[in-house]
């Protein structure tokens, strides 16, 4: 480091010191990068001793924001500065670098030589991986957080400051990892005049109206935690695009948001419209086949790439919920997405093609058409194309199995697509932590290749061995000053990027991990919080969609209940999916219905096919089973209904009675916060399930057992409830 800057950073570390704890609103704004003093004393004696003084060698943007992040975050921390210095003459120097600036492996100059078994240890990281160990040079012991690139020691360095914020064991430890997907994304559907399709934490956080020359100060924020948890890529605009983001002016605002994500190892991503060349280019079709489109695609790639170098490519909605597409032109999906690769790859881009295509004019099953659109395209795509497939085969719902894309399309790359933002898990104003929900499917067993193929090992590309790999989660950022509404959504943001870093980690640890960071480290308090965390996603379960149904929701916005909701068009109703009748309920895609099942592999069917033995979350999803049904609990079917409903309301009871409880372990501002929102959930919670007994009741014609007490609202009050302006519609 040059002496006018090491100055400079000193100077930034006194500022960085008075801003510690106290000074801050607890608003939340700081996410899970606190960096609090760390308040367990024997930690705080450890951490001192082992980082005394850091140097950060090497002169580029990512390197500047590991220094940029490293003076605030080590006096806070620790509570007494940190310089940065040049050599190391101390016991207890940080060593941060790209390994051939800091060790003798290549040919250049450096500063400290060679270190016995660093080549190996940095062999399968690949360019994004890190390693922290500890080291001795010239007889001082130092640790050093290194990777092949800087973007191994910004991640390295990220990982060491979730370590001491967790206060978890940090003297001698030696830690490597590399991510195992590789582009994840990602996906704001946030529109061009700032308003967030599905967004429920306020507008988007891109100001487009003063792009490219006012940079808002949250961008940085913004790229800074998620490159703290692994994210490297953002698609910045809605999948129902507006074509005018391909134009000039809009490439150059963007182009202002890509500088400022580069140093962060964030790729800029644009969804774009597929009929943009007519749109915005004047042509008169968008045929894939078309030399002019396809030359005009070819153009506008170069434009892109002659202001954002390392853009990352597009990603496309087509033919799906009105969009245009290529079978507009009577040509696949396959040709329409080669197209658009073809004009990316010079540049190292990619495409990622949605599979969510649906339509409401052929008469299948819902469920089925992605799988019967693209299985038969299998092995056509270019090798810069990846299918993106949401989790589910409908969209998204509290609860669906696994989407049957999942082992079906060996030849092609598969992303997943999340949903972070909660469509359809109460907005930000339900507490609803998805790490587990985000682990089911996960884990779920294809066995597309036998026992163990799950649908993990179809997205990391392990499967297959594919070149590419990806996962997409769909953000559920906005300009809510805590940036997600709700203080716990944001668990869902870092879960997302967690899992999408290393899809091996459990649930629950990533819980524990991030209540640590964002709250408090004493384990009076995590643990019961944690627990709530780990069964918010089977109450929101209980209480809107319990038993696999699904699609319940009020129609347009989604917020709140809507069994009854049908007439229209019939896919996007209620009662094309729970098929509610005097005998029962349920959606038959068993052989004898709409054959969704046989979609799946053998031993996956085996686990559906039978009611009797189907685990009861995928009952109504699977069959349309008698009210009367025996269930495994000794219930039948309409008293187990009321059971789960009655159970989810209860569940969200617990959830308030564990927050009051740790009243004194949390500051007050969050406290009360999420006390509100947990009073609303329980409200709502009540308004789902009253919804649904009533109305299902009106099929079932049997009593909601006496032991939940009365039901004190009206079908017919419940069903006239309108929400005109819910948010993100
Ligand atoms: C649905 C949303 C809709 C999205 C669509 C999609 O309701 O707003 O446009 O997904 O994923 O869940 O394209």
């Amino acid at each position: 480091m040059k002496k006018s800057q090491t100055f400079k950073v000193l100077l930034c570390l006194f500022p960085a010191l008075l801003l510690t704890a106290p000074l801050f609103a607890e608003d939340g704004y700081r996410l899970w990068l606190r960096y609090d003093l760390v308040d367990d004393p024997a930690r705080l004696e450890e951490y001192r001793s082992v980082i005394r003084e850091a140097i950060v060698l090497g002169e580029t943007d990512t390197l500047d924001a590991v220094r940029a992040e490293l003076a605030v975050a080590l006096p806070g921390l620790l509570g007494q500065s940190v310089p940065f210095v040049q050599d190391v003459v101390q016991n207890g120097t940080l060593l941060i670098g790209k390994r051939d600036t800091l060790f003798g492996i290549s040919e250049r100059d450096t500063l400290f030589g060679e270190v016995p078994g660093i080549e190996q240890a940095l062999s399968g990281l690949g360019e994004e991986g890190f390693l922290i160990r500890p080291v001795t040079v010239r007889g001082t012991e130092c640790v050093i957080v290194t990777g092949n690139s800087d973007r191994g020691g910004l991640y390295g360095v990220f990982h060491l400051l979730r370590l001491l914020q967790a206060q978890q064991p940090f003297k001698g430890i030696t830690i490597s990892s590399r991510p195992r997907i590789q582009r994840r994304v990602l996906n704001h559907w946030d529109n061009l005049d700032r308003t967030v399709e599905r967004g429920y934490a306020g507008f988007s956080l891109w100001d487009w109206h003063k792009l490219p020359d006012y940079i808002d100060p949250r961008y940085r924020d913004y790229a800074r935690a998620n490159a703290s948890i692994g994210i490297n890529g953002a698609s910045v605009n809605n999948v129902n695009a507006n074509p005018l983001s391909l134009t000039r002016e809009y490439l150059i605002k963007s182009a202002a948001l890509a500088n400022v994500f580069r140093p962060y190892g964030i790729r800029l991503y644009m969804s774009i419209k597929f009929s943009a060349p007519m749109t915005i280019g004047g042509l008169e079709t968008a045929d894939p086949l078309d030399p002019g489109v396809r030359h005009w695609w070819k153009k506008k790639a170069e434009e892109i790439y002659g202001v954002i170098p390392d853009f990352g490519g597009f990603l496309v909605k087509a033919n799906s919920e009105g969009q245009p597409g290529p079978q507009d032109y009577n040509r696949s999906h396959a040709e329409g997405a080669n197209m658009l690769a073809e004009a990316l790859a010079p540049h190292g881009g990619v495409v990622m093609w949605r599979a969510f295509v649906y339509d409401n004019n052929v008469p299948v099953d819902r469920a089925k058409q992605a799988y019967n659109e693209f299985t038969p395209l299998d092995g056509s795509f270019l090798d810069n194309v990846l299918i993106q497939v949401k989790n589910g085969p409908i969209d998204f719902q509290p609860r669906e199995p696994f989407h049957p894309l999942f082992g079906a399309m060996p030849q092609t790359p598969l992303m997943m697509e999340f949903q972070i933002t909660q469509e359809y898990l109460g907005f930000a104003t339900h507490l609803v932590y998805l790490g587990t929900l985000f682990k089911e499917c996960l884990e779920s067993d294809t066995f597309a290749k036998g026992p163990g193929s799950t649908v993990a090992g179809v997205v990391d590309g392990s499967l297959e061995n594919h070149r590419l790999s990806g996962m997409a989660g769909v953000s559920n950022i906005g300009t809510d000053r805590n940036w997600t509404g709700h203080p716990f959504a944001q668990a869902n943001w870092f879960a997302y990027g967690r899992l999408a870093w290393d899809n091996s980690l459990g649930a629950e640890e990533i819980a524990e991990e991030w209540l640590r960071m964002t709250f408090s480290n004493d384990v009076s308090f995590i643990q019961p919080v944690q627990t709530m965390m780990l069964g918010s996603r089977e109450a929101a379960v209980n209480y809107m969609t319990p038993l696999g149904l699904h699609h319940l929701m009020a129609r347009g916005h989604h917020y709140g209940p809507g069994p009854w909701v049908s007439g229209g068009r019939a896919d996007w109703t209620s009662v094309y999916y729970h098929r509610a009748d005097e005998e029962g309920i349920g959606f038959d895609r068993t052989a004898s219905g709409s054959d969704a099942l046989e979609q799946y592999a053998p031993e996956v069917r085996a686990q559906f096919a039978d009611p009797r033995t189907i685990s009861p979350e995928h009952l109504l999803w699977f069959h349309h089973v008698d009210w009367d049904f025996a269930m495994q609990s000794g219930r039948t079917l309409w008293e187990e209904l009321c059971y789960r409903y009655n159970l989810g309301v209860k569940q969200v009871q617990q959830m308030q009675k564990t927050w009051e409880a740790v009243a004194g372990l949390v500051d007050g501002e969050r406290f009360q916060q999420v006390k509100s929102l947990l009073r609303i959930q329980e409200k709502e919670a009540r308004w789902w399930r009253d919804a649904c007994l009533l109305y299902f009741q009106t099929f079932s014609k049997r009593e909601i057992p006496a032991e939940y007490g009365p039901v004190k609202v009206k079908l017919e009050d419940l069903m006239k409830i309108e929400h005109p302006f819910a948010p993100g519609h």
